[in-house]
């Protein structure tokens, strides 16, 4: 790690590279809201969000091979294989949030595909669609259609990645409703090896790429707490913050009750507590 150049920073993790075909992705327990890192940490956030990346890359290798070497010790950190990211990020959606949503009550589609009228903002889709974005190196990312999506990664690689997205959302999405959590969407990131193979990389069913709501307080026309920020999202809205930067501090308790609810997320989904 001491030797490991800093090649990369999200809003809540690091990347180095450890040599030519290794990176060290390293979660930390940052959080974000409204698009803001706040000052303060959730302890074990980054611990469980790398078990369940974890968990689910180890649950999914028969569907796609994906980029995980080893966990590190500390629970947060994982090498990786080094691939060439395709330019797209590979959202999922089986219900209607977020920017899907917007897009939608604008033109009744999303990313080109044509929803039946009158959908409720949170309903399940009718079957779960692919709806790819470009990779926005400031702001947000964009929603394409099929065509810009082809543009971008070509015909044939883009039929692959968007079946192969559809399976991984199909099969992590059942598994975790019937654990209680249902998998409104998720963002997949691929790569291609050195032999030109698709490869699963980054964070999988995490709730920093996944919209996780529990299924008790889900139902259409309304907008359900997200699984892992609610105490943070209803702390701040007591506040008269203007959701810029920088965030304020959070309360013992409400980080008691978030650093809880990713805890209650990574037992319900994996069974296990994080590694120690
Ligand atoms: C992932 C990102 C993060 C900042 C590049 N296996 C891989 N090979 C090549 N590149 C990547 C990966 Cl995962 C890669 N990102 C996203 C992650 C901090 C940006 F932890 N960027």
């Amino acid at each position: 790690m001491s030797d490991a150049l800093h090649v990369g920073s999200g809003k809540v993790r690091e990347l180095y590279a450890l040599d030519n075909d290794r990176l060290l992705l390293v979660a930390s327990d940052r959080i974000s809201t409204f698009d803001v890192v706040l000052p303060t940490d959730i302890p074990d956030k980054g611990r469980v969000l790398t078990g369940l990346s974890g968990f689910w890359f180890a649950r999914t290798e028969q569907i796609v091979p994906n980029h995980l070497l080893e966990l590190r010790d500390d629970g947060r950190s994982t090498e990786c294989r080094r691939l060439e990211m395709l330019p797209i990020e590979c959202v999922v959606r089986g219900y209607l949030a977020g920017s899907g949503w917007k897009d939608y009550r604008a033109t009744g589609e999303v990313c080109g595909h044509r929803l039946p009228e009158g959908l409720l903002e949170s309903q399940q889709l009718p079957e779960p669609i692919f709806t790819p974005a470009t990779k926005a190196q400031t702001g947000h990312d964009e929603n394409i259609d099929r065509a810009a999506a082809v543009e971008l990664v070509g015909e044939e690689r883009f039929d692959e990645v968007e079946a192969t997205a559809l399976a991984l959302y199909s099969f992590a999405s059942e598994y975790a409703r019937e654990r209680g959590i249902i998998l409104a969407d998720t963002k997949l990131e691929f790569g291609l090896d050195a032999d030109g193979r698709l490869v699963l990389g980054d964070e999988v069913f995490t709730p920093d790429s996944s919209r996780f709501w529990p299924a008790d307080s889900w139902r259409p026309g309304a907008s359900p707490p997200s699984f892992d920020k609610q105490f943070v999202r209803d702390y701040l809205n007591t506040l008269d913050w203007n959701k810029q930067a920088p965030g304020p501090q959070l309360p013992d308790e409400v980080v008691k009750q978030t650093s809880e609810k990713y805890l209650e997320a990574l037992e319900k989904l994996t069974g296990r507590k994080p590694v120690v």
